[in-house]
């Protein structure tokens, strides 16, 4: 039994214990896992959580199909082939940790930034995310990682707009009679968000979504403008146009609460429905009746989601549309306004788990981790600092997630870069490993949850003890910190420690044991008398601190690296939005799941794929210059004509030939937030 668990469920009496999803998802939800004989039989939504109303996506139904795994990684193993083979051998734990220990303490020795942590959100949890993790390596001194790769253009914009990652609450949404779904596929991604919005419509709220494919979500709302990737700022700023030709202005609510009015005023007159519709590829009238429904329907909300921020002028969309509620008032109702991310709210206490304190002053240098492919094939410079030597990778498969996977693939392939990876499974990227040290999954350990969809707090119980030798990634950190010699007391702490550190004085720990679950002090209605928590107490319109870093202060269209056109390298504009069975990668490798989603699909409009020679469910080719992708390609409408849709994340080892969409994108970045630009790609498409 590792140290770091204390209380172990009994293994005789059949319980339910109460648990948090882990997944990278808006929704959080409360977790009610039924064990008996010491094995977890069921896993169920909370009934009495209410953003989770009793209710799991299909994915978390089907979790100890995941937890019981036979491929599942139960004991440590190490390399013993090519890096990439996938051959490896098993290992004892002392042996395993304290050659690791080894390798990084002698790299240690000569420039501790030579060691990078990958990781990003597998679990999201407080203690198994950057919990004793972060301890060890601010003690360590190691590089520090930039964690971009999926929302940092949008809530830099949120920032920069509102003043935090903050808006509505979700609840309201069921209250609103305006429900504006942009840039989320929220059948997919944010099904509770979807609950609430389903109950809106039945009190008679009109649903407009805005993406460039023709989702599931679109589908079942009353009105879908299509447009091009990448154009959501001219949208917004072409409605902001028509708000101000008719008039439908809160000009009270401007004056007291916004900033950079006039300047925006000026900006936003030069956007005609006429101008913004050449840009967004849908008809003039339709930007018309938009504004009008948005100028004259209350509450007006917005549920803004990250999948229009993967382009390069993400930031500049988030913030044009991020202004938008300021300008008619939504904020004076607690059903209006607009809601990307509702982390901001949480008060838990972050530094006291991950204590940055342990860096005593040193500042390493930070990596952007959506540039990885790159920068492990860089070689040391002044201005990169030293070559990377070592690489622990944790709740994160980035061979198969981040973008240009073959400069990825090149760089973990380095025979002298030394790998470990903390996985439940041997994943893409596991692949490349010199270590695989098996981890427990959210039912095998303690954690602590806040949301970024709605605003309680979660603790998670281990249900069942570890399966095999798994440990808890905290534990890992504690086993190898102790044998580099690192003994500052922080190391002892257990989970549960931390758990309660996060919380002391901030949420009560009593009632999250008794629930499952704390509500964060949000009001209602946050911002109905302004007080956004920016510089300036408004929501700013122009952002003197944007405009300080040499940026443009107020929101523009910022086009495409990629931009589509006639005259572009390549003629589709491609999308890789996530396959509604899969959780970015997670779940590839669930047998039931992957048998829904069959195999990698590319959406392809009927006019396109004519063009092509391209029939139903015919294997493609989708190239461009940095690399190739097989798949099949699914004639449909959900395309639009030059867009295609490539779904993802699929492993690239159960992909048609072992690459996956991520082989087409590229490593550029966006306006703000140096965040990832997924979806702003140009590929050419053709029969295999
Ligand atoms: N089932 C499932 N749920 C998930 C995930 C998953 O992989 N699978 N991923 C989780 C994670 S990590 C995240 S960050 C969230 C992501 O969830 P969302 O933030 O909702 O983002 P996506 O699902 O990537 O994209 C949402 C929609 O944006 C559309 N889109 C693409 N480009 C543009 C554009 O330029 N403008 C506009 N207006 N729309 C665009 C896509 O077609 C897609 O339908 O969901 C989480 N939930
Ligand atoms: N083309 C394209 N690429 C994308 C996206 C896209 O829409 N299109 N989406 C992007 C987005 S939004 C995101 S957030 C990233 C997500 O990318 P990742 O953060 O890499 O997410 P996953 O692919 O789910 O991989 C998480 C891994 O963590 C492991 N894991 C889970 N829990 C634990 C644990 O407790 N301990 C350990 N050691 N491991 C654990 C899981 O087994 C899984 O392999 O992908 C990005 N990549
Ligand atoms: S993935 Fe999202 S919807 Fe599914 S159980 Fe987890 S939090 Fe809930
Ligand atoms: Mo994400």
């Amino acid at each position: 039994m590792a140290a770091g668990i204390r209380n172990p469920p009994s293994v005789h009496a059949p319980q339910q214990v109460l648990g948090a999803c882990p997944h990278d998802c808006p929704d959080t939800c409360s977790l009610v896992t039924t064990v008996a004989e010491g094995r977890a039989i069921q896993v169920q939504g909370n009934p009495a959580h209410r953003p989770t109303d009793g209710v799991l996506c299909a994915k978390v139904a089907r979790y100890t199909e995941r937890t019981y795994h036979p491929d599942r990684v139960l004991q440590p193993l190490r390399r013993a082939g090519p890096k990439g083979s996938g051959r490896f051998e098993p290992v004892g734990w002392d042996e395993a940790l304290d050659d690791i220990a080894a390798r990084l303490s002698a790299i240690a020795a000569r420039d501790p930034q030579a060691i990078l942590p990958y990781s990003y959100c597998g679990t999201m949890g407080q203690v198994q995310g950057e919990g004793m993790a972060a301890r060890f390596f601010f003690l360590l001194g190691a590089s520090l990682l930039d964690r971009t790769i999926c929302s940092t253009a949008g809530s830099t914009a949120l920032v920069h707009t509102l003043g935090a990652k903050v808006g509505m609450k979700v609840e309201f949404f069921a209250e609103a009679k305006l429900i504006l779904v942009w840039g989320s596929n929220s059948i997919t991604s944010n099904l509770h968000f979807w609950r609430l919005a389903q109950e809106a419509k039945r009190r008679g709220a009109r649903l407009v979504c805005i993406d460039p494919r023709r989702t599931e979500t679109a589908q079942k709302c009353h009105e879908h403008l299509q447009i091009l990737p990448g154009t959501d700022a001219a949208l917004a700023l072409a409605l902001m146009h028509e708000l101000i030709r008719h008039d439908w202005l809160d000009h009270d609510y401007i004056a007291r609460h916004t900033l950079g009015w006039e300047a925006l005023r000026e900006r936003a007159l030069r956007w005609s429905p006429q101008r913004a519709a050449a840009v967004c590829g849908i008809a003039a009238e339709r930007i018309e009746a938009l504004a009008r429904d948005y100028g004259t329907i209350r509450p007006a909300a917005i549920r803004l989601n990250y999948g229009m921020q993967r382009v390069h002028g993400g930031g500049n969309a988030a913030r044009a549309v991020a202004c938008l509620p300021a300008l008619v008032g939504a904020w004076r109702d607690r059903a209006g306004g607009v809601l990307l991310s509702s982390s901001g709210w949480s008060t838990l206490d972050k530094a006291a788990v991950q204590r940055p304190d342990l860096l005593a002053g040193r500042t390493p240098r930070t990596l952007n981790m959506v540039t990885i492919g790159d920068d492990l094939q860089r070689p040391a410079s002044p201005a990169f600092g030293p070559r990377v030597e070592a690489v622990v990778v944790y709740n994160c498969n980035p061979v198969a997630v981040a973008p240009d996977s073959a400069q990825v693939v090149r760089g973990f392939a380095r025979e002298d870069l030394f790998t470990v990876v903390l996985e439940h499974f041997r994943t893409d990227t596991a692949d490349y490993a010199d270590y695989i040290l098996p981890a427990t999954t959210q039912l095998e350990h303690w954690d602590l949850h806040s949301a970024y969809g709605h605003t309680d707090v979660l603790l998670n119980r281990p249900a069942i003890a570890p399966l095999g030798q798994a440990r808890p990634n905290s534990q890992i950190f504690r086993d190898l910190a102790a044998r580099m010699g690192f003994t500052d007391p922080c190391f002892a702490d257990s989970d549960e420690d931390l758990c309660r550190q996060a919380c002391a004085g901030r949420i009560d720990f009593d009632a999250l044991l008794q629930h499952g679950f704390a509500p964060l002090p949000v009001p209602d209605a946050p911002f109905a008398d302004g007080h956004f928590p920016t510089a300036s107490g408004r929501c700013e319109f122009f952002s003197a601190a944007l405009a300080r870093q040499g940026l443009d202060g107020l929101p523009d269209h910022v086009p495409n690296h990629e931009a589509y056109g006639s005259s572009a390298r390549y003629p589709l504009a491609m999308i890789s939005p996530p396959a509604r069975n899969f959780l970015n990668s997670s779940f590839v490798n669930v047998d039931s799941l992957r048998a829904i989603e069959r195999e990698p699909l590319l959406e392809i409009h009927p006019q396109d794929a004519q063009a092509r020679g391209i029939a139903d469910g015919a294997v493609v080719r989708v190239f461009n210059d940095r690399g190739e992708y097989r798949c099949k390609a699914q004639v449909c409408e959900r395309a639009r004509p030059g867009v295609v849709n490539g779904l993802g994340v699929w492993w690239r080892k159960l992909g048609l030939a072992g690459t996956n969409v991520n082989e087409l994108t590229s490593q550029r970045l966006t306006d703000l937030g140096a965040g990832p630009v997924f979806y702003d790609c140009l590929v050419d498409v053709q029969p295999a």
